[in-house]
């Protein structure tokens, strides 16, 4: 499908790699995540930055998207994410995600690509699978690329494997992801180069992408990070709260943007 070939290079550079900005979180885990520098509360401010920066793409909610009245620059890419859940319920109630808009929705508000999660593993995984499938069926048939945010949840993942994060769980979630029609993944860090190379290889050469997860204290171990995804063979990273919990977040962007695509080394990379 060519529509959906050429919305991909809206986040992807020639090097098939991509560094997209996430910002859901206001829904997702509320606006606590932004007191650290709560002037980034608003969308206005942290998406000029981050674009300013040289980012490859934005990820938001659509009301986000139409209450910021977002324009970003014609060479960013526009994820529109459909579904989510709130913090407010206990953890365990947590374990579905909703769907909040549909595939119009997010082609009137000018997306590239159309994201969605699913929680493999959890209770509510067969619901959480047919709205995958019902949101990447409308967008293929317009020509949009969907992007899955493949995460294995749920008790019975904690009890087998211990964590959500053990790669044979994070392979199997990338794996589903494909089988069930993503054109590029967002998933876990699975703790070493080797584990998420089989990430990568159980996705069958649809794109993966690291979710970055909470700000690390030395921005450089973040750095680190993003370099053994690339060496893995990962296709780039989703970030939120290590880019919008950094005071100055544009440099650090330029120093990720430099890991991705350059492959440069992340001690070189953060003094750059
Ligand atoms: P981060 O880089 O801040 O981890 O953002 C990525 C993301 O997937 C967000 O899109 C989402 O709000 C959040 O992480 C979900 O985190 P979790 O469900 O693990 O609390």
């Amino acid at each position: 499908n060519v529509g959906i070939k050429r919305r991909m290079k809206r986040f992807f550079r020639r090097d098939g790699r991509a560094l997209i900005f996430a910002m859901d979180h206001g829904f997702e885990h509320g606006p606590t995540d932004f007191e650290e520098h709560w002037e980034h509360v608003n969308p206005r401010i942290i998406i000029k930055k981050v674009v300013r920066a040289g980012i490859d793409g934005v990820m938001m909610l659509p009301g986000l998207a139409r209450a910021a009245g977002i324009d970003v620059k014609p060479n960013v890419g526009l994820m529109i994410k459909l579904t989510s859940k709130t913090n407010l319920r206990p953890k365990d109630d947590q374990l579905l995600q909703s769907q909040l808009g549909y595939v119009e929705d997010a082609v009137k508000l000018g997306a590239d690509a159309i994201a969605a999660t699913v929680y493999w593993g959890s209770p509510q995984e067969d619901a959480m699978m047919r709205q995958f499938a019902e949101i990447a069926s409308y967008a293929h048939d317009l020509g949009f690329p969907v992007v899955q945010f493949a995460y294995p949840r749920g008790p019975y993942i904690n009890e087998k494997y211990g964590r959500k994060e053990d790669y044979r769980v994070v392979m199997y979630g990338a794996r589903a992801a494909v089988e069930s029609g993503a054109d590029m993944i967002k998933t876990y860090w699975t703790g070493s180069r080797e584990t998420f190379a089989k990430v990568v290889d159980a996705a069958a050469g649809v794109p993966v992408l690291l979710s970055g997860g909470a700000k690390t204290d030395n921005p450089v171990d973040f750095l680190k990070l993003v370099w053994d995804v690339i060496e893995a063979g990962g296709a780039g990273a989703v970030v939120g709260r290590n880019i919008f919990q950094r005071e100055d977040p544009e440099p650090f962007i330029k120093a990720l943007l430099r890991v991705v695509h350059r492959n440069e080394d992340p001690e070189e990379a953060a003094k750059a």
